[in-house]
């Protein structure tokens, strides 16, 4: 195939193109017993949406950055106020660049809640006392300082809070932002040797749920089942586009809900070019029509705009939901910076992991346990040696999905059986959360290699976390032989 031709398809079919084909029967009325109910975002009697510009946060680098969450208000429903929890007074939180290999010291959260919180670097691999464990949850009026000393492949990552019971809302009232890693085989300090689009080529995608009440006020409940909000949000936008040149955009996406899953796909039937996921790149370019998107779960795509025209039209959807989650409108402008990987080409290298040494069971009980225990922040429920390869069984027991994420480590997820029964092209190379559907049973090697010390492994529907579907783990160097 020509590097160009699968993503090319994006953009060929031109304007605002309604396949209803697409629309697959909503299996989210069976999973969680909610109505999709909601905004229709879609022209109402042929009349246009109104749509606004997308929001770009603002990227920082992490050295010496402090990072207050205080309470602020912003604007999201036009002409109206919303109050929220920010951290930095921004909406989505802003964009933090850092490159592998540097050790980045005065990093620093301060808690100007009324409630304790703590920072979670969601993907980074640093010491137990730099992740952001509900132990380290600090109180109104008080800080905690990091050192983030980044030694990991270049990804899409995400920041935000982890104190025990309270995550969900703190999220969900604004408390995120994206926290991207660079490498010299990713756009690094090394240049860009795959050619990947960048600069204003390169775009993150918050992509998260709220509903407002009529002032403008988030509404939000702690309901163990979760808080599915009816208006989709993108960086925090509401009904946002992005105008777009007639070039190749890289866009890294994560879904930010506390609980939706999206099924996201392009209104014209065209291919997202996936090129990474959770653990950064894969092995080579992958094209996918559609992108099941668990709650904390990344993508890294390619979309090629160079035949979009101005003013027409793709959509980016939310097939479960048939929301239009963020219209790309093209500008006519010119052809910027960036190509498209060869599909099938090199991209990384994954080294698979093999020959686990243990096997653990897990089961997702309900909304609140796992193996049967609700969380107890100062208990440790298993030890794993470092550097010992081991099979991880995810098991849901009611109540999914449960997006399982485990702090401390990436691992490879080798099968799932019963429900879907398969593994998708997002799910290879290297991840931290994996989606177990209800009759579901996820695999996964891990290795912890990076530290020892006291680590989380949680459901990430942020009420089912919240409930206590949480455990803490302790990774240890094991004497060897010759030691003892
Ligand atoms: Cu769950």
């Amino acid at each position: 195939m020509d590097r160009r031709d699968f993503v090319r398809t994006v953009a060929a079919a031109g304007g605002t193109v309604a396949v209803a084909g697409l629309v697959a029967a909503c299996t989210e009325e069976a999973w969680h017993g909610h109505a999709m109910t909601g905004p229709d975002l879609a022209p109402a009697g042929g009349g246009a949406v109104t749509r606004y510009p997308l929001r770009i946060p603002q990227p920082v680098d992490p050295g010496g950055l402090s990072l207050q969450a205080a309470p602020g208000t912003v604007g999201i429903i036009p002409g109206k106020s919303t109050p929220a929890w920010m951290y930095h007074g921004q909406f989505p939180a802003p964009t933090i660049v850092a490159q592998n290999g540097v050790r980045y010291t005065g990093v620093r959260f301060e808690n100007s809640l009324a409630q304790e919180s703590i920072i979670h670097w969601h993907g980074l691999l640093v010491e137990s006392v730099n992740d952001g464990h509900p132990q380290q949850a600090v109180g109104p009026g008080s800080s905690y300082s990091y050192t983030l000393n980044v030694a990991q492949r270049a990804t899409l990552n995400w920041y935000h809070p982890h104190p025990h019971m309270k995550t969900g809302e703190q999220v969900y009232r604004g408390l995120a932002g994206a926290f991207i890693v660079r490498d010299s085989v990713d756009t690094g300090f090394d240049g860009n040797p795959l050619g990947l689009p960048a600069g204003s080529y390169e775009i993150p995608l918050i992509i998260r749920d709220a509903s407002f009440a009529s002032r403008g006020n988030f509404q939000f409940s702690n309901k163990s089942s979760g808080f599915w909000g009816n208006t989709p949000l993108v960086n925090g936008t509401f009904a946002p586009y992005l105008g777009v040149n007639k070039g190749v955009y890289r866009f890294r996406m994560l879904n930010g809900c506390n609980a939706r899953v999206l099924r996201l796909a392009l209104n014209n039937g065209g291919a997202f070019a996936l090129i990474g996921n959770d653990g950064g790149l894969l092995d080579q370019v992958r094209p996918v029509t559609e992108i099941i998107a668990a709650p904390g779960e990344r993508f890294d795509i390619l979309l090629d705009f160079s035949a979009l025209n101005s003013g027409a039209t793709v959509m980016l959807r939310d097939l479960d939901a048939r929301w239009d989650i963020l219209e790309f409108r093209g500008t006519g402008g010119a052809s910027g910076t960036g190509s498209l990987p060869t599909p099938g080409g090199f991209l990384s290298t994954i080294v698979p992991l093999s020959a686990p040494v243990t096997t653990r069971r897990f089961t997702f009980d309900g909304m609140t346990r796992i193996n049967g225990k609700v969380y107890d922040i100062n208990a440790v429920e298993f030890t794993v040696p470092f550097e010992a390869t081991e099979r991880w069984t995810f098991v849901t027991n009611g109540n999914g999905p449960h997006p399982v994420h485990v702090h401390g480590a990436h691992f490879q997820v080798v099968s799932r059986t019963g429900g879907r029964g398969r593994l998708y092209d997002w799910e290879r190379g290297w991840k931290d959360t994996v989606l177990v559907n209800d009759g579901e049973s996820v695999d996964v090697l891990i290795r912890f290699t990076a530290h020892e010390g006291l680590y989380i492994m949680h459901c990430h529907q942020l009420a089912h976390e919240d409930a206590g579907m949480m455990a803490n783990f302790e990774v240890v160097r094991m004497a060897t032989e010759a030691e003892t």
